[in-house]
């Protein structure tokens, strides 16, 4: 499919390496995805589903070890210890390679391997890379056709260019204790062995997307970001889009598909979905604002919690052409089905949960996670086009103007519903500073509070203070740049619980933001930054909220905040001396404000 030397020759010697029984080229037809489906189904690797109440779907189950992605094993190789920085594992190319190359050795034998070429960004456009990943699971060939731009036309694209992203999976045997998702960022090579889960295999997402992505946005001149990306239209059909980064498993891509709330339907708003997880940013030279892209082609979603009233539109969108990962199955039907879903589980014996046993739904206990059919980080992986709100920008070749930025963390008490940040600067401050809860989207403790940076903090492909600096650097760049936002929808009361109503509503808050960067609304001046006053929050319609209700939401607790101010110099401290000094200088700001 390639004349292309500099590919040839490295799939030779990852082939001489790995020594697969045979080589097939991906080409993007439907015929070989139909082939390939058909294959996998023949192995028991996938199972496909009822075909006509969800045609062309699937269902997969990884390995019970091998269930999301490992932070403890993902490394960034670089020459220099300090250019992956204290936050990222790190060991020397050579070494590591040393390492992978022995795991690698053989592994492919009696398997195929599957070259697939794919653009990041719509192929020939301004913001598209390129990438091959070579691998020798099915399951990671046909995820790739969803989530990425598979075919020959990527390779015309590279024609006989040497850059391009090398990508190597091997499931060899699926071992933990062998298990490496690494980067080397400084020679645009990716290396992942021993798993078969969507996050450490699907190379094109957080892999390439943001961990090299950030890396060459930095040499480059431009932004990688773990940020869903929205447009919101108004009556008047003006679209304002936002692009917003929440850590993993906050409702990136509930926000990022909402519903508006009956009220605002009426008026004639709408949302239009243009990614739910990555947005590559640049500068437009024409008007000098920043200009988002989603470099992805579909979706790779958390199952449980989806359901009608928290994202109908990604449940419509995952009623076709999806893989599912992890979910039960329900074998009266051949369907599909997670906690969450409705209230409506396979009955025993017609299901089989996501480890492959019998499952019995009335066992089911919320506080024991054994006892659940579906994985808490169940998946599917569906295709963007077929999202009921996807934006007819998708597939733009000049990206989307971004009027806001939006950080988010879930904090109980700290951050109040929404505050603007002063200035970029600032804004590049309070993303440095964003703090949540660990979810299942990771392996390890639930439950825990930490710092997520941007919510970039397992995916920044060198050392996090350098990406400050690149942040601040930005901000000189951008003639017309976005103004920076934070939201917390997370907010409880004394009894613990959530005090904002979330999902569609949560569209009144973006409202105040755009109408901010529109200079259409005052705010209350404080120590941490812009709060609205509390009658500029919309709460027509809502039931359970009166003005005393955001006016708890957006108080800001002097105490709670100075006791953060010592959290974050601990965690600055730890991401150590590349710290730029302009985050220093707001955090003594933040301070002095305080403590005024
Ligand atoms: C994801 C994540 O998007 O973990 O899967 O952030
Ligand atoms: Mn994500």
């Amino acid at each position: 499919m390639t004349n292309n030397k500099y590919v040839l020759n490295w799939i030779e010697e990852m082939a001489a390496m790995t020594k697969p029984d045979k080589i097939v080229w991906i080409d993007g037809t439907e015929e070989q995805a139909e082939a390939l489906r058909a294959e996998a189904c023949s192995t028991g690797e996938m199972i496909k589903l009822n075909q006509e109440l969800l045609p062309n779907c699937y269902l997969h189950r990884t390995a019970v070890n091998d269930v999301a992605r490992v932070e403890g094993r993902t490394y960034i190789c670089t020459e220099k210890k300090e250019d992956a920085g204290n936050i990222n594992n790190w060991m020397a190319p050579a070494e590591m390679k040393e390492k992978l190359f022995k795991l690698y050795r053989g592994s492919m034998k009696g398997r195929t391997m599957y070259v697939i070429p794919y653009s990041m960004g719509v192929v020939g456009s301004d913001f598209a890379k390129y990438g091959i990943e070579l691998t020798d699971s099915i399951y990671v060939v046909l995820n790739m056709l969803i989530m990425t731009r598979v075919g020959v036309n990527v390779l015309e694209a590279l024609g006989d260019s040497p850059d391009y992203i090398k990508g190597l999976h091997a499931r060899a045997d699926i071992d933990e204790e062998n298990r490496y998702i690494t980067h080397f960022p400084e020679t645009n090579e990716i290396m992942s062995v021993n798993s078969g889960y969507g996050g450490n295999v699907l190379l094109g997402k957080k892999c390439f997307a943001l961990r090299i992505a950030s890396y060459l946005g930095r040499k480059e001149g431009w932004m990688a970001e773990h940020m869903l990306i929205l447009g919101v239209e108004y009556p008047n059909g003006d679209i304002k889009y936002i692009t917003a980064a929440f850590p993993s498993a906050c409702g990136k891509t509930n926000l990022a598909m909402l519903i508006p709330p009956a009220i605002y339907r009426e008026k004639g708003y709408k949302v239009w979905c243009v990614g739910d997880d990555i947005a590559w940013l640049r500068v437009n030279k024409e008007d000098g604002k920043l200009y988002a892209v989603n470099p992805e082609n579909g979706f790779f979603g958390v199952a449980p919690g989806t359901n009608e009233k928290s994202n109908p539109n990604a449940l419509h969108t995952c009623m076709r052409d999806t893989i599912f990962t992890n979910v039960v199955h329900n074998t009266e039907n051949n369907t599909v089905w997670w906690e969450g879903l409705d209230n409506n589980p396979p009955t025993p014996g017609n299901a089989i949960d996501w480890q492959g046993r019998p499952w019995d739904c009335t066992k089911f206990d919320k506080k024991d996670k054994s006892t659940c059919g579906a994985h808490p980080n169940s998946r599917f992986t569906a295709l963007a086009k077929n999202c009921p709100c996807i934006s007819s920008e998708f597939n733009s070749l000049k990206g989307v103007p971004v009027s806001a930025i939006v950080f988010g963390g879930r904090r109980a008490k700290t951050a109040p519903l929404v505050y603007q940040s002063f200035d970029w600067k600032h804004g590049s401050f309070v993303g440095s500073i964003m703090a949540s809860e660990t979810t299942a989207a990771a392996a390890g403790a639930v439950g825990v509070v930490r710092r997520d940076p941007m919510a970039m903090r397992p995916f920044v492909g060198y050392n996090m203070g350098d990406y400050w600096k690149h942040w601040v650097e930005m901000g000189k760049v951008i003639p017309n740049a976005p103004k920076i936002f934070h939201v917390n929808w997370f907010r409880t009361d004394d009894e613990g619980h959530f005090i904002w109503p979330g999902f569609g509503d949560n569209l009144r808050v973006l409202d105040w933001i755009l109408a901010r960067c529109e200079d259409k609304v005052d705010a209350v001046e404080t120590a941490i930054g812009y709060v609205p006053k509390a009658e500029d929050i919309n709460i027509e319609g809502l039931e359970d909220i009166t003005l005393d209700t955001i006016k708890e939401l957006l108080t800001v607790d002097k105490a709670s905040w100075l006791e953060d101010v010592q959290n974050i110099k601990e965690f600055y401290a730890l991401v150590g001396d590349r710290v730029p000094a302009e985050m220093y200088e707001e955090l003594a700001a933040l301070e002095a404000r305080l403590n005024a």
